[in-house]
């Protein structure tokens, strides 16, 4: 046993950065991993965690202390076993890692230009934090790749997450050897967490790539980028403006919740939505105690009835045959919730319409591919259509808000595109359609299926949808209802394209015409049956004419 000082572990900035949590007190037993402190700063929050186990002797800061990398934070009575472990944030940051740490290791600084930086003295010790991965809400670590000891390369996978709308690998942004490994299956962790620290060899060329918010000037560029790195979005932990984080109300589900990550953690732990607290804490900022007094308030009203529960009778079906159990991913699951919920809040019509796409077809196999270099299928033409058909019909790009008291008509046009993947059913979003041409718009569908199928689909590329397009036509069916992506109002499916016979009226005879056969979802508490049926048949003319399509 040996008492240690416990420095503050490197935070990836020079600033000083407010303690807003102290979690241990004197003579208190901790454990690795546990909750020390939460610092912030104007751009995030942190937890520091243990990573050793021992008994604290005396606390050396405390709440509103303004501190560094490498301050002193607590001295710890260790455990003989932990000190190994211990030695990361027992050894105060010299002035060689600062200069390292000047790169964009962690979200606390992220640094908007290409940075080359060579360091040529001692090994490094470099923590590995969780970049911003574009929702501020916890994901799930389904898979750990590394061991402690291990040898890591630069863009190796260190572990996979999952949260309800996709997977993500997390890649090493340093080669060395891992020194430090925080993080096990299972664990919730958000953007910024510390995963655990790795040693840098010397003369080590770092490079960091720029990171890019995405533009619109050169939006091919753009994704052909990312097919090969996965996206850090440049979106800082805390909103501009804190205050406005706090909205009560929940509206479509995508407001910000203004907490340091141990709030976060205790709100998860205890089941409740941060988005339904009113921070009192400065700037709005949610404490533990609002947790608290949230559950105390909540325990003695009587819960609403859910509707959302899944209840299915307990069947022994071992009793009629061999059976196994396999267990659902949180993709899978989540589609399920969110087609039932779909399925029992939305009394859905279907409308079925048929275009004859014969010259469409023969423009697309015959002429474009002596044009235009890469593959276009019948899909992406049918979402320039949608593009048209939802700017002539704009009530078909709305929703309705959270009280069913105004239709929100969305002046963007974003298009999601149902993507089977081996995790199941993703909806990737072709932001900005009306502002792409067919080969932009082409060349996004394969891009946003490849990357939904590498699981490398940055979480925001999920979202922001306005309209969907459900498309069975490479695999086959005549025709199928898909079910609308709430809070969106329309789908449009499509299945296989066949020739028919079409009675022609200038030659009173049958033609073979190749007719696609597609089906059009809608929200009959937002469209009515009329308007579904023009705008099917604005649709279907459209894609009759490929003119249409040019204007
Ligand atoms: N009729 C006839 N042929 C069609 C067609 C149609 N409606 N749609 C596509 N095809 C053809 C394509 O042209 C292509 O053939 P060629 O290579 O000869 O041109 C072939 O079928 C395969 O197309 P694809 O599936 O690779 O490409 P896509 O652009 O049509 O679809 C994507 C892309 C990502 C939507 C698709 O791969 C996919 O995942 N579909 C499943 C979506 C799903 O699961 N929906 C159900 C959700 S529940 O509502």
């Amino acid at each position: 046993m040996s008492v240690e000082t416990i420095f503050i572990p490197d935070l990836g900035s020079s600033d000083d950065v407010e303690v807003i949590e102290v979690n241990v007190v004197v003579g208190e037993q901790v454990e690795t991993d546990q909750t020390m402190m939460v610092l912030e700063s104007d751009k995030t929050t942190m937890d520091i965690p243990a990573t050793f186990s021992g008994k604290i002797e005396e606390l050396l800061v405390s709440v509103g202390d303004k501190v560094s990398s490498g301050s002193p934070m607590l001295s710890v009575l260790l455990e003989q076993q932990a000190q190994e472990l211990s030695s990361a944030q027992t050894t105060p940051i010299n002035k060689s890692q600062e200069v390292m740490e000047e790169l964009p290791s962690q979200p606390m600084v992220a640094q908007e230009h290409s940075t080359h930086q060579t360091v040529t003295d001692a090994n490094i010790s470099k923590s590995l934090v969780v970049p911003d991965i574009g929702t501020a809400d916890a994901v799930s670590v389904i898979e750990v790749n590394v061991k402690v000891g291990e040898k890591v390369e630069k863009d190796q996978t260190l572990m996979v997450l999952e949260s309800d709308k996709t997977t993500m690998d997390i890649p090493a942004e340093f080669s060395g050897v891992l020194k430090t490994w925080l993080i096990k299956e299972g664990d919730e962790i958000t953007g910024g967490t510390l995963m655990g620290v790795i040693d840098v060899p010397h003369s080590v060329q770092v490079e960091v790539s720029s990171i890019n918010t995405q533009t619109q000037e050169n939006p091919i560029s753009e994704q052909v980028k990312e097919t090969t790195k996965p996206k850090i979005k440049l979106e800082k932990n805390l909103p501009a403006n804190p205050a406005a984080a706090n909205v009560t109300v929940d509206t479509l589900g995508s407001e910000r919740v203004y907490a340091g990550p141990a709030v976060r953690r205790l709100a998860r732990e205890m089941g409740v939505p941060l988005q339904k607290i009113k921070g009192t804490a400065p700037k709005g900022r949610i404490c533990k105690d609002d947790v608290k007094s949230y559950v105390k308030d909540n325990l003695n009203k009587p819960a609403p009835p859910s509707h959302e529960q899944f209840s299915q009778p307990a069947i022994d079906f071992s009793q009629f045959g061999e059976v196994h159990s396999q267990p659902l991913n949180r993709i899978k699951q989540a589609t399920a919730r969110n087609m039932s919920s779909s399925w029992r809040h939305v009394p859905m019509v279907s409308h079925f319409e048929q275009s004859d796409i014969t010259e469409l077809e023969q423009y697309r196999r015959e002429i474009l591919p002596t044009q235009v270099e890469g593959k276009v299928t019948m899909l992406a033409f049918v979402v320039k259509a949608v593009v048209h058909a939802l700017q002539k019909f704009p009530q078909f790009n709305s929703s309705l808000d959270a009280h069913g008291k105004n239709l929100i008509i969305k002046k963007y046009i974003n298009v999601g595109v149902a993507v089977e993947t081996p995790q199941g059913l993703m909806v990737p979003v072709i932001k900005g359609a009306d502002q792409k041409s067919l080969l932009e718009i082409a060349l996004q569908i394969t891009t946003l299926a490849k990357q939904a199928r590498d699981k490398k689909l940055p979480m925001d590329a999920l979202q922001g949808g306005g309209f969907s397009i459900s498309s069975l036509g490479g695999i086959g069916g005549t025709q199928f209802t898909p079910i609308v992506n709430a809070p969106e109002v329309a789908i449009l499916g499509l299945s296989r394209a066949s020739l028919q016979p079409v009675f022609d009226q200038v030659s009173s005879g049958f033609v073979p015409r190749l007719m696609l056969p597609m089906a059009l979802t809608y929200d009959h508490r937002v469209i009515d049956g009329a308007e579904a049926a023009r705008f099917m048949a604005y649709l279907a003319e459209l894609l009759k004419d490929i003119r249409h399509l040019l204007l």
